[in-house]
This record gives structure tokens, sequence and C-alpha cells, in this order.
């Protein structure tokens, strides 16, 4: 059955250090009434959308810090956009700072949620991978410091129903890691949404930086194939603070297709009709419930990094019955 869903990636430009929170907010309303215009149904702001990218910055300054943090969503800043949402019915993900408890109790995450087509929240996703120091390391070129502000996140990696289609979320740095993509298929997401704060230089991986729009793209496009769903990925380009970063905002096939791609480093919406459905083929092509191997996975989830190859005694401990009473097993013909 065709189910058509428009979506779109609101890309934004740079967002200052001492942008007004109302400010910001009436950037993003703009592009949801401007999405609703084009008829989406689903828009996507990059992650921390409501704030410049602080964590490039160490700070101890307790209010600075608690400013750049909703301690609840929706809040009476961030209303209008939820207002809007529900009253043209549009849904939308969000990324923003999040801060749960007080004083010594307090935590931290880099946060997403999406929110529905009547201007309630469907789902929320804590991001997993934080990447960079929790220390500042003044012999780095370029300090990013998410373990400083934020926690893990707690969540797992949750799918919900919204707008008919199975949604799942995720934030930057997790799009490298094939591990999220995998969990989300495995509950059988057609959808994708994640929101990106990414440099587009790397001062201390030079070598890296011809291949920064590749190695954006790369692990998404093989995700959306490997597990047969959509991608919309929206970007805060642009330069930010003294910091330029990429755009590249994105929406990708089930086949692996870069169907849309921005054009600017600006505010910019990206739209597409997608088509559920076609999630659903490429699921059955790769008929993961026959073909995958989870006995023989086990130290995906065993090891953290690489270590020393495991003997042939250590994988026939590791792998289950069923694969290690196979005739093939080398040591079972001995
Ligand atoms: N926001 C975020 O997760 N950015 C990381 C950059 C880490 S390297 C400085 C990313 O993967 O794009």
């Amino acid at each position: 059955m065709e189910r058509p869903l428009t979506v779109a990636a609101a890309q934004l430009g740079p967002i200052s250090r001492d942008a007004r929170r109302q400010d910001v907010i009436t950037r993003l309303v703009s592009l949801l009434e401007k999405a609703a215009r084009m008829e989406c149904q689903l828009v996507v702001f990059p992650e921390m959308a409501l704030t410049t990218f602080f964590p490039r910055f160490l700070t101890e300054d307790e209010s600075e810090i608690s400013g750049y943090f909703e301690t609840e969503m929706p809040n009476p800043s961030v209303s209008p956009l939820f207002e809007t949402a529900a009253r043209l019915g549009v849904g939308f993900y969000l990324g923003y700072c999040e801060q749960v408890g007080r004083g010594k109790a307090v935590r931290r995450y880099n946060s997403a949620i999406l929110v529905d087509e009547t201007g309630h929240i469907a789902g929320k996703y804590r991001k997993v991978h934080v990447p960079g120091n929790p220390q500042y390391d003044p012999a780095l070129g370029l300090q990013h410091l998410e373990p400083w502000y934020f926690l893990d996140g707690d969540l797992g990696f949750p799918v919900f129903h919204c707008l008919g289609t199975r949604i799942g979320m995720l934030i930057c740095n997790d799009r490298r890691w094939p591990e999220p993509w995998r969990v989300l298929g495995l509950q059988g997401a057609e959808l994708v949404l994640l929101g990106y704060n990414s440099p587009s230089q790397l001062p201390d991986n030079p070598r890296q930086n011809a291949f920064r729009t590749e190695h954006h793209q790369l692990p998404m496009r093989a995700a959306a194939y490997q597990n047969g769903l959509w991608v919309v990925a929206s970007a805060k380009a642009g330069r930010e603070e003294g910091c330029d970063m990429m755009g590249g905002s994105c929406i990708i096939a089930p086949s692996g297709e870069v169907v849309a791609v921005s054009s600017t480093l600006g505010d910019e919406l990206l739209t597409y009709t997608l088509e559920p459905g076609l999630a659903e083929e490429y699921k059955s092509f790769f008929d993961m419930s026959r073909y995958r191997r989870p006995e023989s996975y086990g130290l995906i989830c065993d090891r953290c990094g690489p270590g020393e190859p495991l003997t042939s005694a250590e994988w026939a401990s590791k792998l289950s019955p069923k694969v290690s009473g196979q005739p093939t097993d080398p040591d079972a013909d001995s």
C-alpha cells in the first residue's frame, strides 16, 4: 500500500554564542511554515538546534551552561514551535540540550525529540556516541568537549510509530557507527532522522579533510541500504564562532542513493516525498530473519575495541552449538 510521506531537512546556518533563544525559535518557526506551504509532513532540524555548538568551548560558568539547556520540553520559549506544528499539522525532529535534575544530581544529555503532527512528543532519544574529550587539551587544534558537558545517552535506540511510519532517531557522531543503524533496523525502522554539527576540517587529522563529505555520506548510505530504510540528515552549517561547519544536509533512499542534498551553508529547506514501502522492498531483499547469523556475531558485543585474533579453540567456545556442531567446523573434523 502506497503511503507517501513528504519530509524536509531544515538545515540551519550558524547560531552565535550570544544569540537570543527567541530569535533562534523565529528562524525555526519560519522554516516550519515554509515546509507546511510545501506540503511537508515532517521537518528535521539539526543537532543542538536551539544554541551554538558550545562544546567547542570550555566554560565552567554555570549560568552560561544552564542557559544552553532545556529543563523541560516543551517549555515557554519553544512553545511557538510546538503551536505552529500543531496548527499546520507538521511533525518535527528537534535536537536540543537536555538537563535533568538539579545541583549535584544534575544530568545533561545531547538529546532529540520527535514531535507528531498534533504537536505532541512521540519519542525522545539521547545521543549514545558522545565524541571528543572530557578535558580541554591545549595540544589540539580543535576542541570538541562533548564529554565535558554530556553523559552518554541511556535510552537505547528506540523506534516510534509516528505519521504512519516506524521512525528512529540518531545524533551526529552516531551516524559513523554501524551498530545503532542495525539496532534500529532490527526494530523495523523505515526512516531514521539525524541532526548534526560537523566541522568541515579536522586540524588534528588533516589527511581526512578531503574526505569530509564522503565520510559523512558513506556510513549513512551503507546503513540505508543494509537496513532498508530512509535517512534524513540535517546540518547546522556555516562559520559558527570561528569554526567552519559542514553543510551537506541530505535525504538518502533505501537503495543508498542520495536523492536530495543542500546547496548552501545557511538556513535551507530540502524536501522530498518518500515512499516508506521502498524500505520494505529492501528489507525483504535482505530477509534478515532468514539470513542473519547472530550466533556468529557475539564478538561485536563481547569486545569494545580490537584485540588479538581469536584462536580456533576460542572461536569454538564462543560459537553456539548451532554453528560449532556443524560438519564444516575444522575441530569437529579432526
Ligand atoms: N557533533 C558531533 O558529534 N560531531 C562529531 C565531530 C567529532 S570530531 C571533532 C562528528 O562526528 O561529526
